[in-house]
């Protein structure tokens, strides 16, 4: 397949660490493609849906030790310390080698490896990266066929380059006490043994384009954020980019893929997706922030997706897709999960692929829900009805406003304008989120999670704010506005006070109403919050007051919200950036 000698010097040591029986190159075609997933049928890892209803779709269930990314065995190996900070687990590179060569030693016997050469982002474009996966999971390399560009080209377009970056899978025995998902961003490698599960194992979407990425960005001068990124055409047909990052299971599907309400489809207003969880953002030849998408497909939750929250979601879903923990309907072999419709199979299998009794279900009870909560789909990105014809293209679309938000049920108002770049970095340092079921761990708690990269940024996270204090720099009045949005007000019930979802669009039309500076606003201590009659309720069952309740600053909620960043800000001591501590003193002082 290659000739490179960094490639085949690499396999050459895998193969003879992992001693597998056969060895298999992924090449993309149809052909190999349909003989895997039959291999995978036969051995039981898929299971193969209804091909009627949903053509070339199956069905996977992982361990049920394995169900979602895990952020106490996920590391960054950097030779200091000091480079992973204090937000990473680190260990030395050497240890962290030879530790899990140890556990991967042998581990492919009697099976094969599969060599997975792929490109984040369109094949060949300059923003794009390659990388290649060896894995031992047929189930991996299927999605990573979706997820990723696979294809002979990839190898032709490295040459004999050594810019790539190895990453190594074994399921080994799927053994949580041995599971690690390790970075090392000096060697440009990662490993990851004893998981099935997406985000610990798709090597090419958390691991290299976020935490591996996001460290080559700091060295070359450029940004792997975990952001969405939509275009949003206006009736005179313009369409202006938005990047918005929001932590996992916090909306940036929904948002990506949003149908705006009747009243503005009417009026001409449409969404384009470009990406719903990665971006890559440099400084074009005009000075502004141009963004790709370097995934080829949606990793996406499927609790919660229907045909009203997420038409295009569920769309991109109909064929070629993976469902991984989603509830199987026996009555016809296609696949449900809660809050897809109103009809509770009768006869289904639960995420686990035990029978599922309808009458015992309790919402408010995970544990008798039939698809796992952060049961997911892996679809073609091609399939989706909304996908920007700039989606393929490699040149990237111009950023005109970032996006910050999370899941706050009382403190954030619906949306903010940040008074500058600099005042954004500090709203997106100080960002925090409820925890969801797309990592393991308790759900439910507030915590900081800056830039929604808490879990993926692959060096000092304080380096990383100055990265982007000096990409604000180099990017001048050129710089994309930097909002915040906050979808998930409660009220005392508990209810979220928001309608979200298609909604939001009466959100991003005075965010980039703010940026053309046709909207008004109020200064308040955090920032420019929308005047009440700005945001509009066309044809929305809610009053003038309970909106102005969600726009509201509460000095009391904010006195409470800085001190909590004060204390986040001590973990970085004296690495954190001067302007983000004079930041933190603006706001107590407006507060005041
Ligand atoms: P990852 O793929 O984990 O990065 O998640 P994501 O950020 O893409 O989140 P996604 O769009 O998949 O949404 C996650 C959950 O939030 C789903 O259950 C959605 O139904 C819910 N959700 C999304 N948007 C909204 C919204 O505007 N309002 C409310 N209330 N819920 C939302
Ligand atoms: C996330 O958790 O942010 C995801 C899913 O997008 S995973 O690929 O598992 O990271
Ligand atoms: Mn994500």
């Amino acid at each position: 397949m290659t000739e490179n000698k960094t490639v085949l010097k690499w396999l050459d040591e895998m193969k003879e660490l992992l001693q597998p029986d056969n060895v298999v190159w992924i090449d993309g075609s149809k052909e190999q493609t349909e003989e895997l997933r039959a291999e995978a049928v036969r051995t039981g890892e898929l299971f193969k849906l209804n091909q009627e209803l949903l053509p070339d779709c199956y069905l996977h269930r992982t361990n049920p030790n394995d169900v979602a990314r895990v952020e106490d065995r996920t590391f960054i190996c950097t030779s200091k310390k000091e480079d992973a900070g204090p937000t990473n687990n680190w260990c030395d590179p050497n240890q962290m080698y030879e530790k899990l060569y140890n556990i991967a030693r042998g581990s492919y016997q009697g099976r094969t490896m599969y060599i997975i050469p792929y490109s984040m982002g369109p094949i060949g474009s300059p923003l794009a990266k390659i990388g290649i996966e060896v894995t031992d999971s047929v189930y991996v390399v299927l999605n990573m066929l979706i997820m990723t560009r696979v294809d002979k080209k990839v190898l032709e377009v490295l040459g004999d380059s050594n810019d790539w970056v190895r990453g190594l899978h074994s399921r080994c025995q799927v053994d949580p006490e041995n599971r690690y998902i390790c970075h090392f961003p000096e060697d440009n490698t990662i490993i990851s043994v004893n998981s099935g599960y997406g985000g610990n194992v798709l090597l090419g979407k958390k691991c290299f384009a976020l935490r591996i990425a996001s460290y080559q960005g700091w060295k070359e001068g450029w940004m792997a954020e975990h952001m969405l990124i939509l275009g949003l055409e206006n009736p005179q047909g313009e369409v202006k980019y938005i990047a918005a990052a929001f932590p996992s299971a916090c909306g940036k599907t929904n948002l990506a893929m949003l149908i705006p309400p009747e009243y503005l489809r009417k009026k001409g207003y449409k969404v384009w997706t470009v990406g719903d969880d990665i971006a890559w953002m440099r400084i074009g030849p005009d000075g502004r922030l141009y963004a790709i998408n370097p995934e080829n497909g949606f990793f996406g939750v499927a609790p919660g997706t229907n045909e009203k929250s997420n038409f295009n979601a569920l769309e991109s879903t109909k064929k070629g897709t993976i469902f991984t923990n989603v509830a199987l309907d026996l009555n016809n072999n296609t696949v449900w999960w809660e809050g897809l419709n109103k009809n509770l199979p009768e006869n289904a299998l639960d995420w686990k692929g035990n029978p599922w009794d309808a009458s015992k279900f309790d919402k408010a009870d995970k544990s008798t829900c039939a698809a796992h909560p952060n049961s997911r789909f892996t679809a073609p990105a091609e399939n989706c009805p909304c996908i920007s014809e700039e989606f393929n293209k490699g040149a990237g679309v111009p950023i005109s406003a970032i996006v910050f938000g999370g899941r706050r049920a009382k403190c954030a108002p619906l949306v903010y304008q940040s008074k500058n770049w600099e005042n954004g970095v500090f709203v997106g340092s100080a960002m925090a989120s409820e925890t969801t079921a797309a990592a393991a761990g308790a759900v439910g708690v507030v915590r900081r999670d800056p830039m929604a990269m808490l879990p993926f940024c692959g060096y000092n996270m304080a380096d990383y704010f100055e990265h982007w204090l000096q990409m604000g720099k180099k990017l001048g009045d050129k710089a994309p506005k930097i909002f915040n949005v906050n979808w998930f007000r409660t009220d005392d019930e508990g209810n979220f006070v928001w309608p979200g979802f298609g909604d939001n669009m009466r959100v991003l039309n005075w965010i980039l109403d703010r940026c053309d500076g046709k909207a008004d606003a109020t200064e308040t201590a955090i920032g420019y919050v929308p005047k009440p009659e700005d945001i509009d309720l066309t044809d929305l069952d809610m009053d003038m007051d309970t909106l102005k309740d969600i726009l509201t600053v509460d000095k009391e909620i904010w006195t409470k919200e800085a001190a909590e960043i004060e204390e986040h800000y001590k973990k970085f001591g004296d690495k954190l950036p001067q302007e983000l501590r004079n930041q933190l003193e603006n706001l107590k002082a407006g507060l005041k």
